[in-house]
């Protein structure tokens, strides 16, 4: 018997079927974002991430072009199992021939690289406008500036977002989710809450009413609690954002890193769910703050792929939204990345019919007890197996092919 014949045996006795766990996991996309190769540069501006984030850290190799943000993507999907889109911030795009368009001007052209290097890969694309690290935006307000100048640059920048959308979906055959974050906020003692949040509203209403293809872009939005430099007042709360989604046919989306530290994300899926037909995620790790520190195979994150399986995988759209620049920036991809899909299997192999039954019949210390010991389940087994399944390498096996990597071509990068 193999190690992992073992494991199914062990599993199987808790309740849990780890072949529909692994034939599930396979084919459950997660969002792979681009920016943790570049420290959310991208290629129009050259600005560093504003808008109250911020990436950390001044570790060599950041890719500085297309091709060597491209080159790093190849390699974080020759080390990471599992089926992926790939997410680009429209910040990203990519001029030719010394061309240049403002953010108010960006035409599917100038992602065709990109939809080109998704479909030969055979993956779906998702998308962002970026509301953020440009000239228009340096007082931290967008959609919800008291310019009117201001406000209609940036609706005209999520209109074509919208159009650059439906264009990623012809081209992958995949409908295209596209998330709204405005980073508009104030750092002290607002005067006025509602005048922002009023303004945001009526420019969303703006950018919408231009209409898109509901078969094929999938517009979310992006709620959040604060951020550096704007400490005070978010316009875009959580309170907001969640009103504006469910009125509108928006798909809410939940950042983890974006509530108060005692909330949690995990929480809300049931309760969002309910209200909403679809929920989307950006999964990230908060280190006291939002800090987008890279995301780990912790109880956070477990919490939160198990609600999303008990609630319904179908219903929840997945992505990755972490940015550290103090280690290896591909080795921070993989290592979040793989484990998402740790932290996904991990929920798959929940006997969930039993625990739920413990929970309704009253016998919680047999539901303290399973669980416990569930933690403990021969999980290693099973998600080597499922790496072998995919081609990819086992833990232990990729970190040589980084380090090789950064001798060869990350060093390169002065
Ligand atoms: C910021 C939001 C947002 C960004 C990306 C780059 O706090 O989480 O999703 O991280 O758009
Ligand atoms: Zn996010």
């Amino acid at each position: 018997m193999t190690r992992y014949e073992s494991a199914r045996e062990i599993y199987a006795a808790a309740g849990a079927d780890t072949e529909r766990a692994l034939a599930r996991l396979a084919e459950k996309e997660i969002s792979v974002h681009c920016w943790q190769g570049d420290d959310v540069v991208g290629f129009d501006c050259g600005l560093a991430a504003s808008g109250g984030i911020q990436t950390t850290g001044n570790y060599p190799g950041r890719a500085r072009t297309p091709e060597e943000l491209m080159a790093d993507i190849d390699l974080v999907l020759r080390l990471t199992p599992g089926k992926k889109r790939l997410n680009i911030h429209a910040s990203y795009a990519i001029f030719e021939n010394g061309e240049k368009a403002d953010r108010n001007e960006l035409e599917p052209r100038h992602f065709e690289k990109w939809a080109d290097f998704a479909a030969e890969r055979g993956m779906g694309l998702d998308f962002n406008p970026t509301f953020f690290s440009h000239p228009m935006a340096e007082d931290g307000l967008t959609l919800s500036s008291p310019k009117k100048e201001v406000r209609d640059f940036w609706i005209e920048h999520g209109r074509r977002c919208l159009k650059i959308a439906e264009y990623f979906a012809r081209r992958t055959g995949s409908p295209c989710l596209v998330n709204f974050w405005m980073p508009d906020g104030l750092k002290d003692r607002p005067a006025d809450r509602e005048g922002p949040r009023r303004r945001m509203k009526d420019s969303l209403d703006a950018i919408f009413a231009a209409g898109c293809d509901k078969e094929l872009v999938i517009p979310t939005l992006e709620s959040k609690v604060f951020g550096i430099g704007v400490e005070a007042y978010t316009a875009g709360s959580a309170e907001f954002c969640l009103g504006y989604s469910l009125k509108n046919g928006i798909t809410p989306l939940v950042d983890n890193g974006h509530y108060h530290p005692t909330e949690t994300v995990a929480d809300k899926i049931s309760s969002l769910l309910l209200f909403a037909d679809r929920i989307a995620l950006h999964v990230t790790r908060h280190m006291r703050w939002d800090s987008d520190h890279v995301a780990s195979f912790d109880d956070e994150t477990r919490d939160i792929m198990c609600e999303a399986v008990r609630c319904g995988l179908d219903r929840v759209l997945i992505a990755t939204d972490f940015f550290d620049a103090s280690i290896n920036r591909i080795s921070a991809w993989v290592t979040g990345y793989r484990n998402m899909q740790k932290a996904l299997l991990f929920a798959l192999l929940q006997p969930n019919t039993e625990l739920k039954a413990l929970q309704d019949t009253g016998d919680f210390t047999q539901l303290m007890v399973m669980q416990e010991e569930l933690k403990t389940a021969p999980f290693g087994e099973v998600w080597e197996e499922y790496c072998r399944r995919c081609g990819k390498p086992a833990d232990g096996e990729w970190f040589p092919r980084i380090e090789e990597y950064e001798e060869k071509v990350l060093v390169n990068r002065k």
